[in-house]
C-alpha cells in the first residue's frame, strides 16, 4: 500500500480531516522539540498551536506534484483565556457557515479540558472562547456532522489522557483503570448543543463489543484506549481508534451514534513510533487513511509526521487491514 508523507518540512501528528466545498483540509497537533523527558504521562507532547493544510487535488499531492497549502498558525496556546499546557488532537466542525475547532489543553491545574474557538472560514484563524466547554474532560476529540445535521463530540484517552480519573462524568478522588478481565473503559459521547459551544447532553460511554455483545476487556490487545474517529459508509457508524499500548488502529461498526459498536478488526497494524493517530476520510469518491509516524524523526515519539494512503472495503463493508510498517 503507498503512503505518502504529506508536511515533510514539519513534525505534523493526530490528523483530523474534512471536505468543505469541494477542498480537503487537514486540522493537525504540532509536534516540536521542547526538550521534555519521555514519560507515561505524555508530558513530551508539549505542542503549542495548531496550522491548518489544505489542497483540492490530493491525488497531485500523493503524486508529488503539488504541495498542500499551510493556512499558517490558526491558533496558539497563549492566546487561549485559560491555558496550561499541551494542545494535543483537535477537530473542526462546521455549522451555518461557521467553523468550530475543538481542542484538548490541559488548564493550569494541569488537568484537561477541551476548548472551543470559531472562525469564519474552514482555514481560520479561529477565536477562542473565555473558558473550557462545562463538564468537559480527557482528551482527543472527534466530532461527527450527522445527515441529520445533529453534531455528537466523541473524546476520551486513558494514562495521560486521565480518562481514569472520572467515572458518570465526575472526578473521582483516585483515578481507576480496570484490569484482567474487567470491561475496558470507554470513549465518551455527547450530542452538542445548537450553538455548538457545549454539551447538550451528558455525555455517555462509547461501548465497543464482541459478537456475544458483551464489552471488550481491559486485556484485549484491540480494547479503546485513544484517539476516537467516527465516519459513515452505507448507512453504518464505524467508530475506530487507537489501543495506545498495544499500538493497533482498530474500529467496530454501529447502527447509530451513541453505539453499541461491534468490534470489527484491525485497520492499521503497528507504526514506528509509540503512538498511532488517524481520520478516515472520502474525498473524490476515494477512501483515505490519514495517520502519523516517527520514521522521519528516527524514531523520536514525539516528533511525528503525517501520512495518507488509500482505504479499501470488502463487498461487505469490512476494511482492508493496512501495514503500518510498510
Ligand atoms: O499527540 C498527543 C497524543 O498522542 C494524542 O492526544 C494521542 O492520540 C496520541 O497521538
Amino acid at each position: 500500500m503507498k503512503k505518502t508523507y504529506l508536511i515533510p518540512e514539519d513534525y505534523m501528528a493526530d490528523p483530523s480531516v474534512h471536505v468543505w466545498n469541494g477542498r480537503l483540509y487537514i486540522y493537525p497537533s504540532h509536534d516540536w522539540e521542547s526538550g521534555i523527558p519521555e514519560n507515561d504521562n505524555g508530558d513530551h507532547f508539549n505542542m503549542k498551536d495548531y496550522h491548518v493544510f489544505s489542497t483540492d487535488d490530493l491525488e497531485a499531492v500523493i503524486r508529488g506534484e503539488q504541495k498542500l497549502t499551510d493556512h499558517g498558525v490558526v491558533l496558539s496556546v497563549e492566546d487561549i483565556p485559560w491555558h496550561g499546557r499541551q494542545l494535543w488532537d483537535c477537530d473542526v466542525q462546521e455549522k451555518n457557515g461557521k467553523y468550530y475547532m475543538y481542542f484538548p489543553l490541559k488548564d493550569r491545574n494541569d488537568i484537561f479540558r477541551f476548548g472551543v474557538a470559531v472562525a469564519d472560514r474552514p482555514e481560520g484563524p479561529f477565536i477562542p472562547q473565555p473558558a473550557p466547554m462545562m463538564g468537559s474532560y480527557s482528551i482527543d476529540v472527534a466530532v461527527l456532522k450527522d445527515d441529520d445535521g445533529q453534531q455528537y463530540f466523541y473524546f476520551g484517552g486513558i494514562w495521560g489522557g486521565q480518562l481514569q480519573r472520572y467515572k458518570d462524568n465526575k472526578a473521582l478522588e483516585s483515578a481507576y483503570l480496570p484490569e484482567g478481565d474487567e470491561p475496558a473503559l470507554p470513549s465518551r459521547v455527547a450530542r452538542l448543543r445548537d450553538d455548538m459551544l457545549e454539551f447538550a447532553e451528558e455525555p455517555r460511554p462509547v461501548l465497543v463489543v464482541d459478537k456475544d455483545g458483551k464489552p471488550l476487556k481491559a486485556n484485549d490487545p484491540h480494547r479503546f484506549f485513544e484517539a476516537s474517529w467516527v465516519h459513515k459508509y452505507n448507512g453504518k457508524y464505524y467508530f475506530s481508534y487507537s489501543t495506545g499500548d498495544t499500538h493497533y488502529l482498530c474500529y467496530a461498526i454501529g447502527d447509530n451514534p451513541y453505539g453499541p459498536f461491534t468490534y470489527q478488526g484491525v485497520i492499521l497494524t503497528p507504526v514506528v513510533g509509540w503512538t498511532t493517530h488517524h481520520c478516515i476520510v472520502e474525498f473524490k469518491g476515494k477512501w483515505y487513511l490519514f495517520h502519523h509516524d516517527s520514521v522521519p524523526s528516527g524514531g523520536r515519539t514525539w516528533l511525528r509526521s503525517l501520512k495518507v494512503c488509500e482505504l479499501h472495503y470488502d463487498a461487505d463493508g469490512k476494511i482492508q487491514t493496512i501495514e503500518g510498517m510498510d
